[in-house]
């Protein structure tokens, strides 16, 4: 558990019994107190110190290797990554964006290969986007399809993935794709979530994506909170590492390592340069 809520009826109270229980060195990341009549009920969530140090790695993953001459299943050939997630989380636009950006592929040779075939729309969103870049695309239909069209993707830096939601009536479909996915084995694999969805949701659709061996947590729709700690609260939820946020519906710009505006959001700082290098 990243952060660890207390109750009481005096916030002086809880305060300190949090204190002893996490140590000096921990950090309240909300606050709330009720009144009802004379009393007062206090929550505090609160995080240890161990529990800063454990998020601030996970904000901290290592770049993608690219191109990837030695994968973890030794193969060679382009970094392949994968995003997954619910029906309009923002994958598509996401993939859009990070093959587009330059600080993330767009400064490469990024290619698509789409998986998402069950709606004729979707295809054309993916298709509009490798068209006005210029990216090469391929579209796998069955298990089939997959080994030609990363073959046909292999002189590319990386291998971006688009995947269709999860549909809750159509396990069956759920099951194709998601096999899809696994015969293309991807170096890492994003479960793209809006962070406006409810935070007690979370965890549940990290487990029905949990055969697409998830590797990393993308938070979209960041532009749309009104209070920060709401990224901090997905990253307590969903324990994956996070590389990238996105904060808007522009493509490419809306896309930016995550880990400076989480930090803050909790009043740190991101280490610098410098410092990480030590
Ligand atoms: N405000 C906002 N909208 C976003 C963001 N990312 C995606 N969207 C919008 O969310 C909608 C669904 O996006 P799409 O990429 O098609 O979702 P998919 O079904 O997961 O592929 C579109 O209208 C996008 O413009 C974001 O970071 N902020
Ligand atoms: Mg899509």
């Amino acid at each position: 558990m990243l952060f660890e809520t207390f109750h009481g009826t005096d916030l002086r109270q809880v305060f300190e019994e949090a204190h002893r229980a996490l140590g000096d060195d921990c950090l309240v990341i909300r606050s709330d107190v009720q009144r009802h009549g004379s009393r007062s009920r206090v929550q505090l969530v609160v995080a240890s110190g161990t529990s800063l140090d454990v998020l601030r790695k996970r904000l901290d993953p290592p770049a993608p290797i690219l191109p990837r001459t030695h994968g973890g299943r030794g193969r060679s050939g382009p970094f392949v990554m994968a995003l997954v997630g619910p029906t309009g989380a923002g994958k598509t636009t996401t993939l859009a964006k990070l093959a587009l950006n330059p600080a993330s592929f767009g400064a490469t040779r990024p290619g698509i290969l789409s998986l998402d075939t069950f709606r004729v729309a979707a295809i054309e969103q993916i298709q509009q986007y490798a068209e006005i870049a210029a990216l090469p695309l391929e579209v796998a239909y069955d298990a089939r399809d997959i080994a030609g069209a990363l073959k046909r993707l292999d002189k590319c830096d990386a291998i971006l993935i688009d995947t269709p939601g999860r549909s809750a009536r159509a396990l069956e479909a759920n099951g194709q794709w998601q096999a899809l996915l696994r015969s293309a084995a991807p170096d890492e694999t994003h479960l793209v979530i809006p962070v406006t969805m409810r935070a007690d949701l979370l965890p549940t659709v990290a487990h029905q994506f949990s055969n697409c061996r998830l590797t990393h947590l993308l938070m979209t729709k960041t532009d749309e909170i009104a209070d920060d700690t709401m990224l901090a609260d997905a990253c307590a939820a969903i324990e994956l590492p996070v590389r990238w946020l996105c904060d808007g519906q522009a493509v490419p710009a809306d896309v930016r390592p995550a880990q400076a505006r989480i930090l803050h959001s909790l009043g740190l700082t991101a280490p610098r340069a410098a410092d990480r290098a030590a």
